[in-house]
């Protein structure tokens, strides 16, 4: 079993930085001069519930519909930890130190601090955190849209919920042979400002020649109508890519439009699903969020995953510094 050790100061509760581990993490320590040294074995809360590997008929589904839903994949304790390490990032992100707020080269501003952020931990606020003179209308902890886009690399909670076996033998069984995590977000689809997600493949944002990829949305809270669930077109994966959305030459992004026929949005199906629940996306499977106008929130991780023997374009969005290689599990 993997160990991990990490140094707690004597008598102080500051300076550890992640107490959801010191929580768990009693089962050996030592007492030096100045500092407990504990040993700790990964918090079995952390830990994906234990699953079957995919039968043949949640296969078959998945190839027919587009999207596989999985309950009870993550413990509600690994649920709660996360959440509670989303929490902290945001406590500790001071908004002033960005300029994202400057009315000057705004654009420009908002549109570098997203095309910068595939290899970084990033915050993006809700459309309509903000009124008319830009200022929040309500907490900072109530304004996130969501973070993004390197947690699960950068942050080592997030580290340990996307590398456990049970993603990685999911991942394998869905036919990505040597996978790679691309990206994570949190999404906060915050209470009453959640806004919506308009219909989109994910493939328009993540593709790769031949296209082998996969959404994972792990529901950290139940997800309803009311607060804004994923909704999708069973078996709208069949009818190919609409658009790619890359970067433009000039600077910033673009969309490049293949098929501007509308989505056959009367066949969308809510997909409500309970805390703890796992959706499986395929990359063409055209789906949505709506607003959350409801006092709850309606907290999500996803993870996306590829596989490197694909090409990955250098005009997909999401890119890379050299000095930080994708890695596997
Ligand atoms: O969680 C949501 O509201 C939408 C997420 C989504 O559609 C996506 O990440 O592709």
């Amino acid at each position: 079993m993997r160990r991990s050790l990490i140094i707690i100061k004597k008598g102080s509760r500051k300076g550890v930085a992640f107490p959801h581990i010191r929580r768990q993490s009693r089962q050996k320590s030592v007492l030096t001069n100045r500092f407990a040294v504990v040993l700790i074995n990964p918090s079995p809360e952390l830990k994906m519930l234990p699953r079957m590997t995919l039968g043949l008929q949640q296969i078959a589904a998945y190839k027919r519909d587009g999207f596989l839903v999985i309950e009870n994949f993550v413990s509600p304790t690994a649920c709660d930890d996360l959440r509670a390490r989303a929490e902290e990032l945001v406590r500790e992100f001071n908004p002033s130190l960005i300029s994202i707020f400057s009315t000057h080269e705004q654009t420009r501003t908002s549109d570098d601090y997203f095309l910068e952020s595939g290899d970084k931990i990033r915050f993006f606020f809700e459309e309509n955190a903000f009124n008319s003179n830009r200022m929040l209308r309500q907490s900072k902890e109530q304004s996130i849209n969501k973070i993004g886009h390197a947690l699960h690399d950068l942050d080592p909670v997030f580290d340990r919920f996307s590398r456990t076996k049970e993603i990685e033998q999911l991942v394998r069984e869905l036919g990505i042979e040597d996978p790679l995590l691309l990206q994570s977000m949190y999404i906060f689809k915050q209470p009453r400002i959640g806004g919506e997600v308009t219909c989109h493949q994910d493939a328009t944002f993540i593709y790769t020649e031949p296209l082998r990829m996969v959404g994972l949305w792990f529901a950290l809270e139940d997800a309803t109508i009311e607060n804004g669930c994923l909704w999708a077109i069973p078996g709208g994966h069949k009818l190919g890519l609409k658009s790619r959305f890359v970067r433009a030459d000039a600077g910033g992004t673009r969309f490049e439009t293949f098929d501007d026929s509308p989505w056959a949005e009367e066949n969308l199906q809510p997909l409500e699903v309970k805390k703890g629940s796992l959706i499986v996306l395929h990359p063409l499977l055209p789906h949505l969020s709506r607003e959350n106008k409801s006092s709850q929130s309606r907290h999500a991780y996803t993870l996306h995953i590829i596989d490197p023997s694909c090409e990955y374009p250098a005009s997909n969005w999401l890119q890379r510094s050299a000095e930080m290689p994708l890695r596997g599990f």
